[in-house]
C-alpha cells in the first residue's frame, strides 16, 4: 500500500475540464494529494483552481507566471512535491485524456514492487489503446516513440506518454535543475535520465481519449523539438566519450520490462 502520493496536473485553459477531472481523480484515488500547476491561464483555470483547494485539503496549487511549457511546469511541480515529502510524484494530464481508475491501477503495480521505479501508461501495449485521436497524432505519436526508441536503444513502447508515476527516489537520482525540454520530448527525456540511472521501468496499459472540452496546445514547434533532442541524445550517445561514462555505471537499460 502507498502513502504519500502527489499527482501533479499542468493546466493551461482548462476551465472547462479543471472541476470534472479534480473530481474524478479524488473520488476514484480518495488517498492522494493532487498539485495544479497553472501557467497563468487567461481563462480564469487558475482562479477556479484555488477555489477547489480552498474546498479540499488534498488540492494544491502552483501558480506560475506566463505559459512556458509542459516540461518547465513538470519541473516546477516534481520539485515542490519533493521538498513537501511526497514518495510518489505522478504526471496526469487535466484535459480529461486520463482516466482515473488507470491511474490507480497503475499505482496498484507500483505499491506491489518496491522494485520498480517508474510506472508508464502505455497506450502501445496489449490492452492499451487510444479513442478518438485524429489519425495524424496517432501516427505522429507512433512514429516519435519508434524514433526515440531506435535513436535512444530503450525498450519502452510508449516513449511519450504523460500518465506517469515516479517513486521519490528515481526522480531525486535525476537532476531535475538540468531538464531542459518543453514539450512532449519532456516525457522521453525523462524516460532516458530515469533509466540511465539504473531506474526499472514498468509499462501498464491505460486507454486515451482524446480531450472532448478545450483546445489541444499541441504545435509544429513542439514536434521540432522533440526531433531536434532525439537526434542530438542519440548523436551523443553514440560518441566515445558517452561510451566511456556509462561503463562504470553498469546496465543503463537493466531491468526495464515492456509489459
Ligand atoms: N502549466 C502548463 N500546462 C500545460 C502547458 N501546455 C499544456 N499544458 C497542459 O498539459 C496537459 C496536456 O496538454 P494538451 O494540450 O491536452 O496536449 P495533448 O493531449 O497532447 O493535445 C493539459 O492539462 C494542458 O492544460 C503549459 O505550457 N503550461
Ligand atoms: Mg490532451
Amino acid at each position: 500500500m502507498l502513502n504519500n502520493i502527489c499527482v501533479v496536473m499542468p493546466t493551461y485553459d482548462e476551465l472547462e475540464n479543471i472541476s470534472r477531472t479534480l473530481r474524478s481523480v479524488l473520488e476514484v484515488n480518495p488517498g492522494v494529494d493532487v498539485l495544479v500547476v497553472d501557467d497563468g491561464s487567461p481563462d480564469g483555470t487558475g482562479r477556479r483552481a484555488d477555489e477547489l483547494a480552498h474546498a479540499d485539503s488534498r488540492i494544491h496549487v502552483l501558480h506560475r507566471e506566463g505559459k512556458a511549457g509542459l516540461g518547465p511546469a513538470y519541473v516546477a511541480g516534481f520539485q515542490w512535491a519533493l521538498s513537501h515529502g511526497f514518495e510518489v510524484i505522478c504526471e496526469m494530464d487535466m484535459d480529461g485524456s486520463h482516466r482515473a481508475q488507470d491511474l490507480r491501477s497503475m499505482l496498484d503495480v507500483l505499491g506491489r514492487d518496491p522494485g520498480i521505479d517508474l510506472v508508464i501508461g502505455s497506450r502501445r501495449i496489449e490492452g492499451g489503446r487510444t479513442e478518438n485521436w485524429p489519425w495524424y497524432r496517432d501516427l505522429l505519436s507512433r512514429a516519435g516513440s519508434w524514433y526515440a526508441r531506435r535513436m535512444l536503444g530503450l525498450r519502452v513502447r510508449d516513449m511519450t506518454a504523460g500518465l506517469r508515476a515516479y517513486r521519490r527516489d528515481a526522480l531525486c537520482r535525476v537532476d531535475l535543475r538540468s531538464v531542459k525540454a518543453n514539450g512532449y520530448v519532456f516525457q522521453i527525456d525523462m524516460t532516458r535520465r530515469v533509466m540511465a540511472a539504473g531506474g526499472v521501468v514498468r509499462e501498464v496499459p491505460i486507454v486515451f481519449a482524446e480531450r472532448t472540452r478545450g483546445r489541444s496546445k499541441m504545435d509544429s514547434g513542439i514536434v521540432v523539438e522533440a526531433m531536434r533532442c532525439v537526434t542530438l541524445w542519440g548523436i551523443e550517445r553514440c560518441l566515445p566519450s558517452h561510451a566511456a561514462r556509462g561503463r562504470g555505471r553498469g546496465p543503463a537499460d537493466a531491468g526495464n520490462v515492456g509489459t
